[in-house]
């Protein structure tokens, strides 16, 4: 990259001189927080996408990661009423829906004799269930597939649940680890600034308890994810606020293993007067985020929800993921208008997008060891 000619951009001094910072390795350069202002609102997203992929390559190399995956929805009933959520219903409206624990073992079940890696099970927060409901659906899934790993539940859910049984995260962690859970999504932390979020998700735990949840996996060795729900009401001030509160996190923990920037979505939702965000807004996004969280190794450009062209794109913008085949079973993306109804990718599908980004596919699991078929 020593070859990139900065000021055939027309940049400005500010952004000339942070790219610059980037594009020497030998100072392994990390971005303040008013830098990463700077290159929201100043460069050119064509130079965040070079950064970005420099960045990614010192990380990843030429690999670009995806697994084989399916999801497991029990249920969209929640006792929570957030602002963007297409998806969430009370019980008895229509559209709700619930699977049992016998239903959710089937889903599992249907699934024996495939290839796939990894269940990861997300939904409402039920106002029913208590914390052993939440360990058996767990123990069954991996009676039914005991080889995939359990990436289970959201923050929100694990908060809601471990305090409703009265133990410390801890305990109740330790509880599902033993059940069989052994990674967490990293759904739920929304955008931490309290002023943006008690407009957005008022109900939904802090940003500190999102945090403290996390931490205590980390504590116990569970691999986690993180998120950011942007492109809505927050600012650019405020996405970098939710970065930073990652890379200190991660500071103390290092158990984050990928980060995934969530694109609002618009449809059939309380706050869809808003519209959506751009797609060069997204790979800027996507190219801070790579640049910004220089602890976090994996950036996922989550395919159900950006669309298979933009998935690909993003690989130019510091991207080094792109989740699994999923095989059309989520639906919080579709209910929120995203343009694949029925997301489902095969992996030739997924290897073929991979390369024509000029990148190289490798299948890994939950916790990116390669996997060898
Ligand atoms: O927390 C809900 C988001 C999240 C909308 O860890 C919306 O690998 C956009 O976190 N527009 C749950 N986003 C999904 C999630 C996730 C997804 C894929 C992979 C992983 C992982 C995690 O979905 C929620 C919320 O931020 N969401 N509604 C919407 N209208
Ligand atoms: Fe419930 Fe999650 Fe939807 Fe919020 S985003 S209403 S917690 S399902």
């Amino acid at each position: 990259m020593t070859d990139l000619e900065p000021n055939t951009l027309n940049l400005t001094p500010d952004v000339e001189r942070i790219a610059a910072a980037l594009l020497d390795p030998a100072r392994k350069y990390r971005l303040t927080d008013a830098d990463a202002l700077i290159l929201m609102r100043e460069a050119p997203v064509a130079l965040l996408g070079t950064l970005a992929v420099a960045r990614k390559r010192q990380v990843s190399g030429d690999n670009v990661y995806y697994n084989r995956n399916i999801h497991i929805e029990p249920t969209n009933i929640c006792v929570f009423k957030c602002k963007f959520c297409s998806y969430r219903r009370g019980a008895g409206e229509p559209d709700a829906w619930y699977h049992d624990l016998d239903a959710v073992e089937r889903l599992a079940t249907e699934r024996q004799g495939e290839p796939i890696t990894e269940v990861h099970i997300v939904g409402g927060v039920h106002p029913n269930h208590d914390l052993e409901y939440y360990c058996e659906m767990i123990r069954r899934v991996k009676r039914a597939l005991p080889h995939v790993a359990v990436k289970a539940y959201t923050a929100v859910e694990l908060h809601y649940i471990i305090e409703k049984a009265g133990i410390s995260l801890e305990e109740g962690l330790k509880k599902l680890k033993k059940a069989g859970m052994e990674a967490i999504p990293g759904g739920g932390a929304e955008i931490f600034d309290p002023v943006i979020r008690g407009q957005i998700c008022p109900e939904k735990p802090s940003a500190e308890e999102w945090l403290a949840t996390h931490e205590a996996a980390h504590r116990l060795g569970l691999a986690t994810n993180c998120t950011i729900l942007y492109g809505h009401i927050e600012s650019y001030e405020h996405r970098i606020d939710h970065l930073r509160r990652l890379r200190e996190l991660q500071d103390r923990t290092h158990g984050f293993d990928a980060f995934i920037p969530l694109k609002y979505r618009n449809m059939h939702n309380s706050m869809s007067a808003i519209g959506e965000v751009s797609l060069p807004e997204d790979m800027k996004m996507m190219a801070v985020s790579r640049l910004y969280l220089d602890n976090i190794p994996h950036i996922k450009a989550y395919w159900p929800m950006l669309g298979i062209g933009a998935t690909e794109l993003a690989l130019s913008f510091g991207a080094d993921d792109i989740d699994g085949t999923i095989d059309d079973t989520t639906k919080i993306y579709s209910m929120a208008g995203a343009e694949d109804q029925r997301p489902r990718l095969s992996t030739e599908r997924m290897e073929q997008l991979v390369r024509a980004a000029g990148f190289v596919p490798v299948e890994r699991d939950t916790f990116y060891r390669p996997v060898l078929h």
